[in-house]
């Protein structure tokens, strides 16, 4: 047993002595080899440029520089690959600040050795790289640039990019603004030039789609009054463009001023990383707490480039998206990154397009050196003066084409890469992805997974309800029923005129006047109806043409029954101020008529020009918006209020109301010169005075206070009315009431003891009068036929005297003609006496005559106590021509 294991032992110790000896002996042979080798492959040698440390903007180079190093291994094991070549990057830290990149790019170019192509990262960096790098024959690759502004090619002329541009999430954007109904939008941008020239293309995308960008507030490193004047505009979908540490400024600021929640939609880019709005808030000084920041992200969605390999197929590198995802993981953590705590370096949504544009450059690399083999040119042979060599690189990559981590690979005319994008929304603090949307072929995968805040869409804006200010209805019902009344009551006038018009009391206060005066009521009252159709009651339309009906109803009915009554108290001022000779006719109607025709005219001609010319039409006045109540309800209440104007409102109305303010204080004023007048013929011209002093009043106060409370419909259209009806009421029962009265007290029967209502003479006295005048002419006749008996006795009296004389020569007076003297001196006196009796001075007879002519009145003293000599005296009565007190 001893021995055997003895024997056990000896055995593997042999075996391991050969083991020894064998690995020893290769292992020279391996050294001897390996220097060989190595000394056969040409070092090609590419600059790399990665934003690492840097504190602002895309700070990408943290996992792009791993995966570019993967790439890199990969590449160089690959033996189909630049055989006889190894790949060697030389790289430096960007921080993603363009000039630290010009700084490391001329340390990459004057430092040894040559770089024959530069990877580089971070839109404003390579943007700065890029525009230098075609002086020195470079090609710059971009693995993480999204700058719209990089997609051109006279200014960047040697540049690639495998990250695509940021105008493929702007088809995206508006192909969600459509789905969901936006049609306006707000963008809040960082002023740099990649988000600039995004915001650009989007600008014209939003044109075409007919969706208004309702503003554009830009922001350098503090957000809040750009995020403030959101608010102003009422912003609900805001397109967001900033970096990640801006963002956060902006999220924590979106908290502030509450712009989130139910009623806004925020489209943020998508290659933040997860959680980004709770980290480094305390460093960056933010100061908003992550519960804040989370609220404030929810329901945001986001836009994306797909950068990872959507299929589980073998990319050019050997591995799937998820081999390779794995892999870098396990560098990720290799560099300190803890993975599984969820966060995640930035610039790892890139990592696939920076493992790609190894792999790309490499390819490309390869193309050249077979190319240059054909011309017997090596690419080793590169120098920054070498244009030939450059523009085989630029046409090798131009063509380059495979299938990478990131998809397919391949570069438009212009640089660019041509990618899918995706769709995230952020639901309960997480992405969920909503859909893809491919930008070239235009189709959209959707899976309606979208949650909103009140499970509704949000609105792109507050929804404004126009409400139009109305009069309101009860209001509307009351007046135009006292206007239907007064309507009623005008028609039960006219015919009331008409039926009673064989009465003195209508006779003589000239009753085709009246008639049109109640047809201007009746037309005043039917305005009153028409001020308040408004658009409750009528179209648009109809409003226009309501505003002319109404303008002309108003017009015509206030000049025929203003203008009736200021024709009656024109005609009784102008009797007192006639001469004798112009007094010798009887009152004439038709002068009252020609004065009502010719105001009615005016009105006609300056209402029909003013239609013709300029007219009315419906305005509408807006108010200061409104809130409801109800907070649920987002929407904003807009008060309207329509008006009738004319393009030249004032104009119109000034002249409308300078003709009109005239009348009525030219009627005023006659109406006070008359008011202590009664004339027999226009009975009622006191009374009619007096509603001169009622309208002219009652327009004189309503005119401008219409105007200054034209914007509050109720008290306005109340005023109105109440004006019109008050006015014509007043007018209506002033003028009539007491003809009514007369008409009622007289009974059926014609009573001869009637009187005028307003003091002025009946028919029957008129008669009575018209008798006593006949008797005066007997009775004048009878006198003459006695003066001349008279005087044929005097003559005999005389010639019988004369021969008495001559008979007896006696010279001494005659009893008899003493007699005669004393009877003429008696008649003389008494005619002095019945002058004096009548009230008269000397200086009034004159006046006393034109008023005999005219009212052809009886005079009390000349019917009663001496008819003869009334023959040539007439004193006027109470009845024709009265001093009577004012009646004011
Ligand atoms: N996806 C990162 C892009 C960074 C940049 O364009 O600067």
């Amino acid at each position: 047993m001893r021995n055997l294991t003895y024997s056990r032992r000896k055995s593997s110790e042999k075996v391991f002595s050969i083991i020894f000896y064998f690995l020893t002996c290769n292992l020279w042979l391996w050294a001897l080899y390996l220097p060989l080798v190595s000394a056969k492959k040409k070092e090609l040698h590419i600059g790399g440029i990665f934003p690492i440390n840097g504190t602002g903007g895309w700070q990408g180079g943290q996992a792009c520089e791993p995966a570019a190093q993967m790439a890199l291994l990969d590449v160089n094991n690959n033996k189909d690959l630049l055989s006889g070549y190894t790949l060697k990057l030389h790289w430096y830290d960007s921080e993603c600040e363009p000039g630290r990149g010009a700084a490391v790019m001329y340390q990459l170019l004057y430092k040894d050795p040559v770089k024959v192509m530069l990877l580089a990262g971070c839109s404003t960096v390579c943007t700065t790289v890029a525009e230098a790098a075609k002086k020195w024959n470079l090609i710059v690759l971009c693995y993480g640039a999204s700058s719209p502004a990089l997609s051109n090619r006279q200014r960047f002329e040697t540049l690639f990019r495998t990250h695509p541009s940021a105008t493929v999430h702007n088809p995206t954007r508006i192909k969600l603004m459509q789905k969901f109904g936006w049609s306006r939008v707000a963008i809040l941008q960082q002023a740099e030039e990649v988000f600039i020239s995004t915001v650009e293309d989007l600008e014209e995308r939003c044109k075409v789609a007919k969706i208004e960008i309702v503003t554009r507030q830009s922001f350098l490193t503090d957000p809040t009054e750009a995020v403030r004047n959101l608010k102003r505009q009422d912003a609900r979908i805001v397109v967001g463009l900033f970096y990640v540490v801006a963002a956060r400024r902006v999220l924590c600021e979106i908290f502030k001023q509450k712009l989130y929640g139910k009623a806004y939609v925020w489209f943020f880019i998508g290659w933040y990383e997860d959680k980004w709005y709770e980290f480094g808030l305390e460093d960056e000084g933010i100061n908003c707490t992550k519960e804040e920041m989370r609220q404030a992200a929810e329901g945001h969605l986001t836009t994306e480039a797909v950068m990872w390999n959507q299929d589980n197929r073998t990319t050019i590198s050997g591995m799937t998206e998820k081999d390779f995802r794995m892999r870098l993981h396990a560098e990720l953590s290799k560099k300190g990154f803890d993975i599984d705590s969820g966060r995640l370096p930035e610039g790892y949504q890139e990592a696939p397009l920076a493992y790609d544009a190894v792999w790309a450059l490499a390819l490309a690399f390869n193309k050249t050196i077979e190319k240059l083999a054909e011309q017997g040119k090596k690419l080793e042979e590169f120098s920054y003066t070498n244009r030939g060599i450059r523009d085989e690189i630029y046409n090798a990559l131009n063509t380059t084409s495979f299938l990478g981590v990131s998809g397919k690979t391949a570069f438009s005319e212009k640089g660019d890469r041509i990618a899918l994008t995706q769709v995230e929304q952020m639901i309960n603090g997480t992405y969920n992805l909503l859909g893809y949307y491919d930008t070239e072929n235009l189709i959209m995968q959707w899976y309606n997974k979208e949650k909103w805040t009140s499970e509704k869409v949000p609105q792109d804006r507050t929804i404004e309800k126009t409400v139009l200010r109305k009069v309101s209805l009860s209001l509307f019902i009351s007046m135009s029923t006292v206007a239907g009344v007064g309507i009623v009551w005008a028609i039960l006038l006219i015919l009331f005129t008409y039926t009673y018009r064989e009465r003195n009391v209508i006779v003589l206060s000239h009753p085709v006047t009246n008639t049109l005066m109640l047809i201007g009521h009746a037309l005043c009252f039917v305005s009153v109806f028409l001020v308040g159709l408004d658009g409750q009651f009528v179209s648009e339309s109809m409003f226009t043409i309501m505003c002319t009906l109404r303008k002309w109803c108003l017009s015509i009915g206030f000049t025929l029954g203003y203008g009736a009554m200021f024709s009656k108290v024109w005609r009784v001022h102008r009797l007192t101020t006639k001469n004798k000779s112009a007094t010798k006719h009887k009152i004439q109607p038709w002068k009252l008529y020609l004065l009502v025709a010719t105001l009615v005219a005016i009105e006609v001609i300056y209402l029909t020009i003013w239609t013709l010319v300029d007219p009315l039409r419906r305005v509408v006045e807006s108010f200061q918006p409104e809130f409801p109540d109800d907070l649920e309800e987002d929407i904003r209440i807009m008060p309207q209020l329509e008006h009738c104007e004319s393009y030249h409102n004032n104009i119109w109305l000034g002249i409308t109301y300078s003709f009109k303010g005239l009348l009525l204080i030219f009627g005023l004023f006659l109406a006070y010169e008359t008011r202590s007048l009664k004339v027999r013929h226009i009975n009622d011209s006191r009374l009619v005075a007096m509603s001169i002093y009622n309208v002219a009043v009652l327009c004189l106060i309503t005119t401008p206070v219409t105007m200054i409370i034209s914007s509050q419909q109720d008290a306005s259209f109340a005023f109105v009315a109440l004006a019109i009806i008050f006015s014509s009421m007043i007018t209506m029962g002033l003028v009539y009431i007491p003809k009514v009265a007369e008409v009622i007290r007289e009974g059926n029967e014609r009573s001869d003891r009637s009187s005028a209502p307003d003091g002025g003479t009946t028919k029957e006295e008129e008669e009575r009068y018209q008798k006593l005048l006949s008797e005066n002419e007997q009775l004048q006749k009878i006198l003459e036929q006695k003066e001349e008996r008279l005087r044929q006795l005097r003559q005999k009296l005389e010639d019988k005297n004369a021969i008495r004389k001559l008979e007896s020569g006696d010279d001494d007076g005659d009893p008899a003609a003493i007699k005669v003297d004393m009877v003429t001196t008696t008649e003389d006196s008494k005619t002095k006496d019945i002058a004096s009796k009548g009230g008269m001075k000397n200086n009034n007879v004159e006046q006393i005559e034109v008023l005999e002519t005219y009212y052809t009145e009886p005079s009390d003293s000349a019917i009663g106590h001496t008819p003869k000599l009334s023959v040539h005296t007439h004193t006027p009565t109470t009845t024709e021509f009265e001093l009577s007190e004012s009646y004011l």
